[in-house]
Parts: C-alpha cells; structure tokens; sequence
C-alpha cells in the first residue's frame, strides 16, 4: 500500500519502517557483520575507538576522528545521497590501493560517500579498474556521487 502524502510533510524523511529496515556493515576480510544501527557498526568495526549515541551516524562525525588511522575504516559508502540510508563501512587497515568487491546486497547500490584523506575509487565493474567507469572521491568525500555512478559501483579501493 502506498501511504497518502500529508501535506507539507518532507516527503524525503525515512518512515520509521525505513529505519528499522537499515543495515550498517562491514567486513574484516573474512566475515560481514551487520548492525541494526551505524553507532554500532562502528564501535564494532572501530574496536571500541568510535562511540557515537544511538541515534547518531558518521554524517555528523568530524572526518578526522572518523578516519583517525587507527579506527582502520578508510570509506563509509552509503545507500542514498547525503549520507542516509543503509551503510557499508569500508574497513581496510592502509591506503595500499586494496580492492573490495560489493558485497552481497550492495551491487550497484551506493548513492554517497565519506572516505578518509587517502580517498576512495568506485568501480563500476568488479575487481577494480577493469574498463568501467570510474570514479575518485577525494575526502572528506560526497553527499552524491553524481548521475554517472549513482548506483552503479560494484568495487572500490583505497585510494
Ligand atoms: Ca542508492
């Protein structure tokens, strides 16, 4: 059913059902874990360097303690423009240029990006530059990656 719109209501705002449908995750190399809530996503991922309320995401975190070196999250992707939606946290311990393939889920998904000072590049194909469009977000990162990648990116690496 689609709900009637109330007039002069911020049609964009998630619904309480958007919420509780988000999941935040990551990946060590070896597992994905995901968290109902990005505060705990991060305080997992961060190993207890980040702690953020509940309620908070990394959107109103100050970069440089988001992206400290030793929080190991070099990107924080997300599902919709201006840093909403569901997240994947990319967690990668340099900027060797390591290459991480969308996980389940997340193919052709990520609409904005907050990436630490070494920066991130989306792919549109698997694998990393395999002659996709491509991609360079410099930090502190973007609201909206623009109509050409926008649910496109199928790989990243940092930088
Ligand atoms: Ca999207």
């Amino acid at each position: 059913m689609t709900p009637t719109p109330v007039p002069g209501a911020v049609l964009s705002m998630p619904s309480a059902s958007d919420k509780a449908n988000e999941r935040h995750c990551f990946s060590d190399g070896k597992t994905v874990q995901c968290f109902g809530t990005q505060a705990e996503a991060l305080r997992v991922a961060s190993n207890g360097r980040i702690q953020l309320p509940a309620g908070q995401t990394s959107a109103s975190m100050n970069p440089a303690v988001l992206f400290a070196p030793d929080t190991n999250i070099q990107a924080v992707l997300w599902e919709n423009s201006g840093y909403t939606g569901s997240s994947w946290i990319f967690y990668h311990t340099s900027c060797d240029g390591g290459c991480e393939n969308a996980p389940s889920g997340w193919n052709d998904r990520v609409s904005s990006v907050q990436t630490s000072s070494c920066g991130i590049t989306l792919y549109e194909w698997y694998n990393g530059d395999k002659g996709g469009a491509t991609l360079k977000v410099n930090y502190p990162g973007t609201t909206n990656v623009g109509p050409a990648m926008n649910d496109q990116a199928s790989s990243w690496t940092a930088p």
